[in-house]
């Protein structure tokens, strides 16, 4: 098959699970045009069967104070299914990307009938799908897509509750990860970096947005810390970079914290770690957590929206209410204290990952594809 996808190429689940699914594609055979404002931060620089087309953000004129992203990227999508006669058009995040793909559907007509599909990922649906800029035109696209994807069932929910979506067949298909490159690493030459022996590793992994509540990351480690020796490693970067900076001041915890910044590479930090932090308000999925989990390390992390569906509450970790911060360090030292306990966590960690292998979920979406086409 010809697909287009379309995505943020920003740091975000988002934009992985979108990346990794066009290049396990790309590996089973299919030719992936990948069309967003940037290469997404996963891409490698080639891969077989892959190609980037840029949206192009360059017109300028005085009235256009405000860029029309969405359009822009219409015509993008519209000019590249027509070049490449793609077959289906995948849209990442519904707003406005699934906006833009029925628009460029709509202008190819019927000379060339392409099929658009629909991922829903997270806030898309949660907060700004629902911003009343954007809710109307999202439910319209949402109900007009050929087909429309839901990475948990939490989010399917979510999405009838907050949409309606009466006219649309919603499916869930998770995010995945490949576990034969997300793999422990029982000799991870990095954690003598991090930590010398004998202090724990504990590691939360964001694009620092408030929803991600990073300072109050810092509180619960501050906590581990009182109890155990241990450092804190933090990826990734974003708005709540600068109050978590100061949290960590204020609780004098300078030399215990690591800020690493944005990585396009995460493997091998997430197989130093020894715990994974995840306190959201809110998280669809978490595919952090999945990756985590996947390097064999158990997750703390808050029992909201999707994150039950992919951390077992007492099995890879455990799941507390978003605002219990004790709770939370209570659970990351019953782990971190009693090794067999840990052990049995990392185990159980990387077997539950395997069911959202690549080779679980990837040919999920190409039936997806040939049911849609067939339609
Ligand atoms: O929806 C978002 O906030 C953005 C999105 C992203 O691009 O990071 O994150 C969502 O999609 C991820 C991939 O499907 C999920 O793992 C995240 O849980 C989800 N974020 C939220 O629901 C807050």
């Amino acid at each position: 098959m010809r697909i287009g996808i379309t995505c943020y190429p920003t740091i975000g689940g988002s934009g992985a699970v979108a990346t990794e699914l066009g290049l396990e594609l790309a590996k089973r055979g299919h030719e992936i045009h990948v069309i967003a404002y940037a290469s997404p931060f996963r891409l490698p620089s080639f891969a077989k069967n892959v190609y980037f087309h840029a949206v192009d953000l360059s017109a300028t004129y005085p009235l256009l104070e405000y860029f029309p992203y969405s359009l822009a990227l219409a015509v993008k999508q519209h000019e590249v299914a027509l070049r490449e006669r793609l077959d289906i058009l995948h849209v990442h995040y519904a707003v406005p990307h699934a906006t833009a793909g029925f628009l460029a559907r709509e202008m190819l007509g019927e000379a060339h009938p392409l099929k658009l599909i629909t991922t829903l990922h997270g806030t898309d649906i949660t907060l700004v799908g629902q911003e009343k800029s954007f809710h109307t035109v999202t439910k319209f696209a949402i109900e007009r897509s050929d087909a429309v994807t839901t990475v948990s069932s939490y989010l399917k929910d979510e999405t009838i509750r907050a949409f309606g979506c009466e006219h649309c067949s919603l499916e869930v298909i998770p995010n995945f990860v490949d576990v034969t490159t997300y793999t422990p690493d029982e000799q991870c030459a990095h954690r003598e970096v991090f930590a010398p022996p004998g202090t724990k590793v504990l590691l939360h992994m964001s694009n620092f947005r408030p929803l991600k509540r990073v300072p109050d990351v810092v509180r619960i480690f501050a906590r581990v810390r009182k109890e155990i020796p241990a450092v804190l490693v933090l990826v990734g970067d974003g708005p709540e970079r600068g109050a978590t900076e100061i949290v960590v001041t204020e609780l004098g915890l300078e030399e215990h914290v690591r800020f690493l910044g944005n990585l396009s590479v995460v493997v091998d930090v997430l197989q130093a770690a020894d715990l994974f932090l995840l306190p959201s308000t809110t998280e669809s999925f978490g595919l952090g957590a999945l990756e985590a989990m996947a390097c064999g390390v158990p997750v703390v992390a808050s029992n909201v929206g999707g994150l039950p569906e992919v951390v077992v509450d007492g099995t890879t970790g455990f799941l507390l209410p978003p605002d219990d911060l004790e709770g939370m360090a209570d659970g990351a030292l019953n782990l971190l204290t009693d090794h067999q306990r840990w052990c049995d966590a990392r185990i159980a960690a990387v077997a539950r990952a395997c069911n959202f292998s690549t080779d679980r979920v990837v040919p999920l979406y190409e039936s997806l594809y040939e049911n849609v086409l067939n339609r």
